[in-house]
């Protein structure tokens, strides 16, 4: 199994409508992340932050959309060149827009060998494109993108891109998904946990069976965590919180359960907003959480 990791921030925010999570990789690293990893037996390779560009073009439905497109072609760039050395590529965000680059990468690294699945925990969808989008914020489009439903220009950098199967996609603790979202989802046939049958089924069955779909006849899983997955309470620095969302609990033994599958390849963590936080909590509950997943990767 991978013993090195490759740390990869991205300081985004042009793809959200509110500023602040380009510092969520600082508060992560404040958090203390890099030494624990490197506590827990890893090598631990720092590979600083993408930047985006200043100013770029944009428009109604697809909001900065010259700078979001700019900073995953940096990332896919990146992950691809972690990948090719062996190691695991960690992504921290930054909003929820750069998942395109990062799980385009990983897709493209497997597609010959079955590809790969995704978990995407979220209290979103991520599953507007430019036609259903009420805001034109593009972390509301991500996951549609990289299943090759737009918008194509989120993962198609003239490499060929290979689209994630739906059958192999697993939406968790949605609770906020658009009308017109939802509809794409289901004709789509994405797979969705929402949080009421999170309650009924508990955490545990529920991320084994997205840990089973995701796995099915793939190599291996990309994990996008975005934080408003978690409840505010628990939360609280994050720029689209919903209320009633994942306990602590129920966050970690997702991840724990993760990490025991040994089906991890990569994987993201989003939208930690230092500015709507309170002392760098939702920082340090993120850093803990990728501790967590990546628990059983070390023996
Ligand atoms: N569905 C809404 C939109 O498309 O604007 C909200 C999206 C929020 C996305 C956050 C990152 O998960
Ligand atoms: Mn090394
Ligand atoms: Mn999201
Ligand atoms: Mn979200």
């Amino acid at each position: 199994m991978n013993k090195s990791i490759d740390v990869i921030g991205v300081q985004m925010d042009f793809g959200a409508s509110k500023r602040g999570v380009a510092m969520g990789p600082a508060a992560i690293r404040y958090a203390g992340l890099l030494d624990d990893l490197k506590g827990m037996g890893f090598d631990v390779h720092d590979k600083g932050d993408i930047l985006p560009l200043l100013r770029g073009k944009t428009s109604e439905t697809m909001r900065n959309y010259e700078q979001v497109i700019d900073v995953n072609r940096k990332l896919y760039d990146k992950v691809t060149t972690s990948l090719s050395r062996g190691r695991f590529p960690l992504v921290l965000g930054g909003d929820h827009s750069i998942a395109a680059g990062s799980i385009s990468a990983v897709s493209k690294a497997y597609q010959d060998k079955g590809g790969i699945g995704v978990i995407w925990i979220d209290a979103h969808g991520d599953w507007n494109n430019e036609e259903t989008t009420s805001t034109g914020n593009m972390h509301g489009m991500p996951f549609s993108a990289v299943c090759g439903y737009g918008p194509d220009c989120m993962v198609n950098y003239g490499q060929d891109p290979a689209y994630i199967k739906v059958k192999n996609c697993v939406q968790i603790a949605g609770r906020d998904i658009d009308p017109k979202e939802a509809e794409r989802m289901k004709e789509a046939g994405i797979t969705v946990f929402p949080i009421n049958m999170i309650d009924e089924l508990g955490m545990p069955t529920v991320i084994r069976k997205a840990i089973e779909i995701a796995s099915d006849e793939t190599s291996g899983i990309h994990l996008s965590f975005d934080i408003d997955a978690v409840t505010p309470e628990v939360a609280p620095g994050t720029g689209t919180m919903v209320h009633s969302g994942l306990t602590a609990r129920e966050s970690f033994i997702a991840v724990e359960l993760l990490a025991q599958s040994h089906k991890l390849l990569s994987m993201d963590m989003v939208e930690v907003n230092p500015i709507l936080d309170e002392r760098n909590k939702t920082g340090i509950l993120a850093s803990k959480l990728i501790q967590s997943a990546l628990g059983d990767i070390v023996y």
